[in-house]
């Protein structure tokens, strides 16, 4: 679709406070990555009603999502910053692919086994066809490669099956999309379960860092984050707690477990916590202070907003076309 660059995109719910772990699995790779490719950044906030939301809530988190993509660094110009709700190509293609993806295939998705299991009063359509509306968002725009926390990579893997499936009965109609998922920070742990994934919509508040966290809350979520009786900074899975927490400094600093653990040989646990305290705090001020700018910036971010639905749909309208005549319905009337 784009003469010299390939495509990358990729897309956050406004379910809630974004954490540490959507910054390190995610945003921070999505910067990385953006001057290489031609890139769509979405805010999926069709796939945050697969839960039920406060509307004036889920509007103002959208928005708050959008300005923090851009505070991280996406610049609105170079890259497709918006929401998914303004591109009806997406919901569009959702319903056509609907029917060329199995129910089995989507039983065995284990997002849907968790999220059917914490909102068991809610157990909607929705939230089981939640991975073909993904794989829509996808292959609208013809993606190459798609940077993702490793709890994605399920999703990716249907994306790219009910991609496949369509080329073979259509011929070539979609890339076949590849995640990206980052070497450090694709898993963070939850600081009070480090079994358990970081998550924004986690009960206990102390397990998680919001992006917006101060240096003090920052500092304190990690002092009081759990780890073991052992002792040694090691970098292993029976020491959970601890791995988490080099990880996470490995994500900010850049540097490798081993050099942590040599950094860190004969110390205790808590020049460690104090240490990954600070790191995070370095990684998140400016990050804030920028946010903060942008939201004043009203109209600013309304042009982004405007601008950029039109660029996206503009892409996204080119595939649902070409996948609306392979499939067999009715050309437009001009
Ligand atoms: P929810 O709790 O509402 O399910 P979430 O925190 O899991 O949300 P998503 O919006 O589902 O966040 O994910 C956004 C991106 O952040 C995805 O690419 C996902 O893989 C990544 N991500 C989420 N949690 C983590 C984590 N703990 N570690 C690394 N990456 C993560
Ligand atoms: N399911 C993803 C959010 C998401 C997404 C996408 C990510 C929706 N559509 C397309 C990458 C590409 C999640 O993070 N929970």
């Amino acid at each position: 679709m784009f003469q010299d660059k390939k495509v990358l995109f990729s897309g956050m719910q406004a379910t809630g406070n974004l954490t540490l772990g959507n910054y390190l699995g995610a945003l921070k790779n999505w910067v990385k990555l953006s001057d290489e490719y031609e890139c769509f950044y979405c805010v999926v906030d069709e796939h945050s009603i697969t839960v039920r939301q406060d509307p004036a809530t889920l509007r103002k988190r959208a928005r708050a999502l959008l300005t923090l993509y851009i505070a991280a660094g996406l610049d609105p110009e170079k890259n497709c910053i918006y929401y998914q709700s303004h591109v009806s190509a997406h919901a569009e293609l959702a319903w056509i692919l609907n029917c060329y993806t199995y129910m089995g295939e989507l039983s065995r998705m284990t997002q849907f086994k968790d999220k059917s299991a914490k909102h068991a009063d809610n157990i909607n359509a929705g939230l089981f066809t939640y991975p073909v509306l993904m794989a829509a968002d996808i292959l609208l725009f013809q993606t190459d490669v798609v940077p993702v926390g490793i709890d994605q990579k399920q999703h990716l893997e249907i994306t790219r099956d009910i991609a496949q499936r369509f080329n073979s009965i259509y011929g070539d109609t979609f890339t076949i999309p590849e995640p990206y998922i980052g070497k450090a920070g694709a898993k963070i742990m939850s600081l009070q379960n480090p079994e358990k994934k970081m998550s924004k919509s986690d009960e206990n508040p102390n397990g998680s860092i919001y992006l917006m966290d101060d240096k003090d809350t920052v500092i304190r979520k990690c002092k009081r984050a759990v780890t073991d009786s052992e002792g040694n900074i090691c970098y292993r899975d029976e020491q959970p707690g601890v791995k988490n927490l080099i990880d996470i400094y490995c994500a900010c600093t850049g540097m490798t477990p081993s050099e942590v653990e040599r950094e860190f040989d004969g110390k205790g646990y808590g020049e460690l916590k104090m240490a990954v305290g600070e790191a995070v705090a370095a990684q998140l001020t400016p990050l804030q202070t920028e946010a903060a700018r942008l939201e004043k910036d009203k109209a600013y971010i309304d042009s982004v907003i405007k601008n950029n639905a039109e660029k996206a749909s503009y892409f996204a309208n080119r595939t649902l076309r070409k996948v609306q005549r392979k499939i067999g319905f009715p050309d437009r009337i001009r």
